[in-house]
């Protein structure tokens, strides 16, 4: 029975996101950077206090993005990462992000506006705006968090530990 229930947390967005950075230091609860772009799929596991999650990034480059809503309809819940200072490749992350909850009217949405430590990054606010935020459904449970993947090997901010209790209870609600 348990191997039927959907687990995995999908990890999606446009290539150079920051991805893999955001997944591995939420991993190691230590800011770690990407050494390498992801070829294909990325599989992280992270045991929180009373469970463990299963996070899958799918490589955000062209061939693999048609892949993305074929596993939307075994996720547990969304993470979408954008870079914000990519002002360029917004409104193409946004498309995307809207064609993959197109498919599905109620998997949860967490959105990681990433590289809020680069001069240019827009702010939360802008990146509601610039991803139209306001119209992903109602019926949908959304967050948005501004993250940061820096310092390597410091602890990562607060808003990120956050993040990850957040994604637990979301992933434990859908269970
Ligand atoms: P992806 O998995 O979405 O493709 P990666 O993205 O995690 O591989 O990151 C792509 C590049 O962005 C990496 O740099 C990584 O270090 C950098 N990066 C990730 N998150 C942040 C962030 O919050 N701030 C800044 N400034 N950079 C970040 P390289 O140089 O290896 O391409
Ligand atoms: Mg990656």
């Amino acid at each position: 029975m348990e191997q039927e229930k959907n687990k995995q947390i999908l990890v999606l967005g446009l290539d150079g996101a920051g991805k893999t950075s955001v997944l591995h230091s939420l991993a190691l609860n230590r800011v770690q950077h990407s050494v390498a772009p992801t070829q294909g799929f990325n599989a992280v596991c992270i045991s929180t206090e009373d469970s463990q999650l299963e996070f899958l990034e799918i490589g955000g480059s062209k061939p693999f993005r048609s892949c993305w809503e074929m596993y939307l309809s075994k996720g547990l819940l969304l993470i979408f990462v954008v870079d914000s200072a990519d002002h360029n490749r917004l409104p193409e992350a946004k498309k995307h992000l809207h064609q993959l909850i197109g498919t599905n009217p109620i998997l949860p949405l967490v959105v990681f506006a990433n590289k809020q430590d680069l001069e240019a990054a827009y702010h939360i606010t802008d990146i509601h705006e610039a991803l139209a935020l306001s119209e992903v459904g109602n019926d949908r449970k959304m967050f948005l968090f501004g993250t940061q993947v820096t310092e390597n090997g410091s602890e990562i901010p607060s808003i990120m530990q956050d993040a990850r209790d957040l994604i637990a209870q979301l992933a434990a609600d859908m269970q």
